[in-house]
């Protein structure tokens, strides 16, 4: 069996990520292939804990270059013990956000230098990228609303102007990166799973 393919799937705060991981993951499966489907940060157990380092609301605050490497920590690792054996084996592999967040999130949102998340990724990941990214774009009130009612993580404590930086430096990256395909996620959820089976069947045959 050849190699499988790596599909992520991203966007900001509450825009509809898990709700839409496991149609992605059944219309994989749906076509013959071994699926598994992963988060970041997480994936594995030590990866898990870093997430909860990560989201924790604690008083200290956690400055942006601490956050930026325990990102790539978490994915070191997600990356060696799940993500590769997993391509490898032929199994396609569906994971709730990877590097696009944090080009998005520490870089557009902390401002943190470009350079230094690129020098990262190289290290951490070589020459591996995801072969399909989807997007999915709400506007940040929107999403702020549907999740208003959960408590919040660390994340989800920033101000709103945050949100907007992490929202257009994924935009700006998806006008740069063809794999990155953007989907209007602010519509009923029944239309955006059709422009996700829409997309997902052109991506599935030109795979085969
Ligand atoms: N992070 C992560 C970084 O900063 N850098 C990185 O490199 C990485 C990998 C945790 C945090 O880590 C940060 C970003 C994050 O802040 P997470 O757990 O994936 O990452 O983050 P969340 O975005 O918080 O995940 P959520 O589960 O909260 O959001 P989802 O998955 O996008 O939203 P979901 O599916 O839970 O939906 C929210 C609500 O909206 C409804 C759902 O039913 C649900 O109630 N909904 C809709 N309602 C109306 N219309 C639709 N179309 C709807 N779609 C969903």
């Amino acid at each position: 069996m050849g190699q499988g393919k790596f599909i992520t799937l991203e966007g900001t705060e509450g825009v509809g990520k898990t709700t839409n991981l496991r149609l992605i993951s059944e219309e994989v499966a749906g076509a013959g292939h071994p699926v598994l489907t992963t988060r970041e940060p997480g994936g594995t157990p030590l990866a898990e804990e870093i997430r909860e380092l990560l989201l924790a609301v604690r008083e200290e605050p956690m400055t942006g270059t601490s956050e930026l490497l325990l990102m790539f920590a978490a994915r070191a690792q997600h990356l060696a013990t799940v993500i590769k054996p997993a391509l490898a084996s032929g199994q396609w592999v569906v994971c709730d956000r990877f590097t696009d967040a944090t080009y998005a999130y520490q870089g557009g949102g902390r401002g943190l230098d470009q350079d230094v998340i690129e020098s990262l990724e190289n290290i951490v990941q070589g020459g591996l990228q995801p072969d399909l990214t989807i997007y999915l774009d709400v506007s940040v009130e929107v999403a702020a609303r549907r999740i208003a009612a959960r408590n919040h993580d660390r994340f989800e404590r920033e101000q709103v102007e945050f949100f907007e930086r992490v929202r257009a430096a994924y935009l700006e990256r998806a006008a740069s990166q063809p794999r990155i395909r953007v989907v209007d996620a602010s519509v009923d959820l029944a239309e955006v799973q059709t422009s996700l089976r829409v997309l997902l069947g052109e991506f599935l045959s030109d795979s085969s």
